[in-house]
């Protein structure tokens, strides 16, 4: 059982150990995590949520490391949950992130966790949710969820996040290379990052292109998406980033849209609740499982449609009892 008192007054050991409860898949574990969620749901009033995508290897960890510290010393709690599909759990690259953020890992106000992504049915970053909860209620204020730009998890972690941070490398070309469909409109700051050495003028570069480029599209009545450059070699721009973040938030709170925009967070999580509930619900019951495969080869031969597989399992899965 978890102590939600211990928990609140900010033990980590509750915290990580709240977190295994809620990412665990195990039926009664899933009854109790519910339980605690439902305690602690509205801790978080008053954090800021960041998310920070971007390319493996564009720097992201390199600057959470610096940027958490900087937090830190202005007096915040920092909780930063790292989310990387590409990797199995026990992978390489989860464990160098951690190296990596060695120095606020060893801050007592940071937490850092990375995120399993295996057994979330309901999309990579399902379980990240839930953690973000737990870190405000346990007096963590900033909350920086950090993804690589793999699959779908990165739009996941738009929809969860108060501010979304895209980080890109200079580049050449005047193209908008490489980067997926839709990303750009959901950033509400660029960072072009390793604007150091022999790249720093390609950086100045890249900056003026994308600034010219977004111009055509404003991002909300509030805000223009910011395009800065970044080295994490200098920390010059920690001043900046800070001040960019909270001139957004007392913005956003002016405009009356941070409240709503929270809402809108709760809104799409109930969304993939949803689908997560369903999809465990056909893994987790025999026959509709053994059903599911069977349709999967069906459509494969052609001897059904998606369309009547789809429904099939749909009004099979309507009769069993969900708890
Ligand atoms: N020159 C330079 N190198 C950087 C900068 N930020 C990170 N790096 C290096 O880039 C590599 C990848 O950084 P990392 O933070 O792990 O990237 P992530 O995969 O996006 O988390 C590391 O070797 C860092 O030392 C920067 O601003 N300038
Ligand atoms: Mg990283």
């Amino acid at each position: 059982m978890i102590d939600v008192e211990k928990l609140k007054s900010g033990d980590r050991r509750s915290l990580a150990k709240a977190i295994t409860l809620v990412e665990s898949s195990k039926e009664e574990d899933q009854v109790l995590s519910q339980e605690l969620l439902k305690k602690i749901l509205n801790c978080g009033k008053n954090s800021f949520r960041l998310g920070v995508t971007g390319s493996p290897g564009v720097g992201k960890s390199t600057l959470i490391e610096s940027f958490g510290q900087y937090l830190i010393s202005k007096n915040h709690k920092v909780a930063v949950l790292a989310i990387d599909p590409s990797s199995p759990t026990s992978g390489g690259s989860i464990l160098g992130d951690k190296t990596r953020m060695e120095k606020l890992a060893n801050e007592p106000n940071a937490f850092i966790r990375p995120t399993p992504t295996s057994g979330a049915l309901g999309g990579v970053a399902q379980k990240t949710r839930e953690a973000i909860l737990l870190c405000e209620a346990a007096g963590f204020d900033f909350i920086i969820v950090e993804t690589v730009g793999v699959g779908q998890s990165e739009y996941e972690v738009a929809n969860m996040v108060d501010f979304f941070m895209l980080m890109i490398l200079p580049s050449g070309g005047d193209e908008l290379q490489g980067i997926k469909k839709g990303i750009l409109e959901l950033a509400d700051s660029i960072i072009i990052n390793k604007a150091d050495g022999d790249n720093l003028n390609l950086a100045k570069q890249t900056q003026a292109q994308y600034q010219s480029a977004l111009q055509i599209t404003a991002h909300s009545n509030f805000w223009k998406t910011e395009v800065l450059t970044n080295s994490s070699l200098s920390h010059e721009t920690l001043d900046e980033l800070y001040t960019m973040l909270f001139h957004y938030k007392s913005l956003s709170l002016q405009n009356l849209q941070w409240e709503s925009e929270r809402q809108k967070q709760n809104i799409n999580w109930f969304n993939s609740l949803i689908k997560e509930i369903i999809i465990q619900k056909i893994h987790s019951d025999h026959k509709t499982n053994q059903r599911f495969n069977e349709l999967k080869e069906l459509i494969t031969s052609q001897k059904i449609t998606p369309i009547e597989a789809a429904r099939e399992i749909a009004l099979s899965i309507i009769k069993i009892k969900i708890n």
